[in-house]
């Protein structure tokens, strides 16, 4: 046998080079490089071993978590054909990633966590950082990795990568099982040497398959689809990553099936398409949320019902509704006592195009879908052009980033009001133009995410939204877009605290108590004050972007031409009136209610969440 002497991380990293994907006979790298920030659990293994190996790209990042969120973008970007590898040091740099890598596992999104672990040879312990244990040797903080990981290993040995690597892969580019994969290394043995078999670091290429699903089942899905006069399609993230868009319109179209989306698959149809009925759920459209709630099948296709989709399962209250689930994971296929097509939407959705011939909702049905569509976008157009304030409302804001935006261009965004604003006002019209972080929510990936979905296609400009909690919690990687000339255009929108978070508490009856940053009060004891004095605008400048500041609409607009013209990351400042907010339309959310309370607001708030909480359904 062949062999090469290579330290522990020196074979990692080079066994990651030469990994590749491929479907539909395309080949990609499947990592694009490495984020890390060094310490003593990875500077003198798998630090040095990426300093010796430039063709493997280093990126420095401002925080573990950030990074982490970079990486998901930027696999979520690529359709997860490509991600990229992050690494720290033992102790709070690892465990700064776990909240990342919990959200990329959510939303499953490849990303391969290189962690720092202590000594395995324990003679010098508890080394700087190690968390000590009565009980167990065996544990370190990076146990704390495992309820998110898909995978999780720790290297005790060199030569245990030998047989750890390849199911590293497995799981990274499986669709059904992908997520955060973690491998915590030890300091000492990334550094030991090891006789590596050669052809540990041949060219491996993964194919990405496109399952079909079992024929029965298929067959009872047509037939079930057959016996329908209502149906609706739900478009997850799965048509988006199967790349099957252009399978779903023809088959919407060949049946006369309309199309709602979740916040992971808006952008499966552009938002003109006559049968497109846009956002699902909470977040929804009324045309979605009405034919929703009548449709006796739904066609879930890549979706996994989060509530947001199912509006806490009172979205679908036809007594006789079923449900037919397209999906590569099991655990979604079953869900609501579906038929379960297990495989590829692309190759399903042909299957069934082909065994539907000859079945169509008809004119009817297809043109109600129609003027949902037509009348939902003369909504849109009245929140687009609204003309509040100054502070203009949120919905004019983002009415003026569409119309700046070209149709490829990317908007980008994670938590607050925002997200369901976009879901229902943004005219997607490229299916890789909505980029939405919704799965984990997570305030702070925005710039992070941004940075991440420029970097898969710098082509195209990437509008970062985010609001101003969300930027005080994670804004630096505008310093890595600086520093790796990746240009990002962010609209901070400055309402002065959690306008999401408000606008719940006073639906709860707590009135918005914690939720506006303001100062605390000497006389009522109380964070009602003054407005905190915030320069959002020095803030962002001192971080190395260029920054303009918009009073009003007109000034926005301007704003936006100008950051078209800049190179370098642009933020834009824009002050919004916190209680003009978009409406909801037609749906629900259960957050449940404080069923006793001395607050009359949350007495009769419980009164009401208890009769709506009367529509939530089993789907057995
Ligand atoms: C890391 C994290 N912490 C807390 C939350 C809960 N949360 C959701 S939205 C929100 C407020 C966001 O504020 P901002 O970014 O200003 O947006 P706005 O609500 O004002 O639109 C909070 C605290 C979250 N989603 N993520
Ligand atoms: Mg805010």
């Amino acid at each position: 046998m062949t062999t090469t002497k290579l330290t522990m991380a020196q074979a990692v990293i080079r066994f990651l080079v030469n990994q590749y994907v491929e479907r539909d006979g395309q080949e990609h790298q499947f990592f694009a490089g490495c984020f890390g920030i060094f310490g003593h659990g990875n500077v003198a293994g798998i630090g040095q071993a990426l300093q010796q190996t430039p063709e493997f790209r280093y990126y420095q990042t401002r925080n573990e978590q950030a990074m982490v969120h970079t990486a998901a973008a930027f696999a979520k970007m690529n359709n997860r054909f490509r991600t990229l590898v992050c690494t720290t040091s033992i102790g709070p740099g690892a465990t700064n990633m776990v909240t990342a890598a919990a959200g990329a596992t959510i939303n499953r999104l490849p990303v391969l966590l290189l962690v720092g672990d202590i000594f395995a040879r324990r003679n010098v312990a508890p080394a700087l950082q190690q968390l000590e244990t009565p009980f167990s040797q065996d544990i370190s903080v990076n146990d704390c990795f495992k309820p998110i990981s898909r995978y999780w290993d720790r290297i005790n040995r060199p030569e245990q990568i030998i047989t750890s690597l390849p199911e590293v892969m497995r799981i990274l580019t499986s669709p059904a099982d992908t997520g955060a994969v973690t491998l915590a290394l030890p300091q000492d043995v990334q550094t030991e040497a090891f006789d590596y078999p050669a052809n540990l670091f041949e060219k491996r290429v993964w194919t990405i398959p496109r399952n079909r699903p079992d024929e029965g089942l298929l067959a009872r899905a047509v037939g079930w689809i057959r016996e329908s006069a209502q149906p609706l399609i739900i478009a997850g993230g799965g048509v988006l990553y199967s790349e099957a868009v252009e399978a779903l319109a023809n088959f919407a179209e060949q049946t006369g099936i309309p199309v709602a989306e979740t916040q992971a698959g808006k952008g499966a149809l552009p938002y003109d398409h006559p049968l497109a009925l846009g956002a699902m759920g909470v977040t929804g459209t009324p045309g979605a949320n009405i034919m929703g709630r009548e449709a006796d099948l739904v066609i879930g296709v890549g979706t996994r019902y989060s509530d947001f989709t199912t509006a806490s399962k009172t979205a679908f209250q036809n007594p006789n509704v079923r449900f037919v689930n397209v999906n590569v994971a099991e655990i979604d296929a079953y869900k609501h006592s579906a038929a379960p097509l297990l495989g590829d939407a692309r190759v399903v959705l042909q299957e069934l195009s082909a065994a539907l011939q000859g079945y169509d909702t008809g004119s009817e049905y297809r043109a109600r879908a129609q003027l949902f569509n037509k009348e939902w976008d003369a909504e849109v157009n009245r929140l687009y052009n609204l003309e509040h304030g100054p502070p203009i409302s949120q919905g004019e804001v983002i009415g003026a980033v569409n119309k700046a935006s070209r149709p490829q261009d990317v908007v980008l965004c994670a938590a607050g009001s925002l997200p369901g604003d976009l879901h229902k006002l943004w005219r997607t019209r490229d299916p890789k133009g909505y980029h939405l972080e919704y799965g984990y929510s997570c305030m702070g990936y925005e710039i992070a995410g941004g940075l991440g979905v420029k970097m898969a296609d710098p082509k195209r400009e990437v509008y970062v939204m985010v609001g101003d909690g969300s930027y005080l919690m994670m804004s630096q990687e505008i310093v890595t877009s600086v520093q790796e000339a990746y240009k990002l255009t962010i609209i901070l929108i400055n309402n002065h605290g959690f306008s999401s978070i408000g606008g719940l508490s006073q639906s709860i009856g707590s009135g918005g108590f914690g939720t506006k940053h303001l100062y605390r009060n000497k006389d009522t004891g109380q964070i009602d004050g003054e407005r905190l004095p915030v320069d959002f605008a020095a803030n962002a400048r001192s971080l190395g972007a260029h920054v303009i500041e918009a009073q009003d609409l007109p000034g926005l607009k301007a704003a936006l031409q100008e950051a078209k013209g800049q190179n370098r990351t642009t933020v834009i400042v824009v002050e919004t009136d916190r209680e003009e907010r978009v409406p909801g339309y037609e749906s629900w959310w259960d957050v449940a209610v404080a069923e006793v309370s001395e607050m009359e607001s949350v007495q009769t708030a419980f009164k009401s969440y208890q009769s709506a909480k009367e529509r939530e359904r089993y789907h057995l």
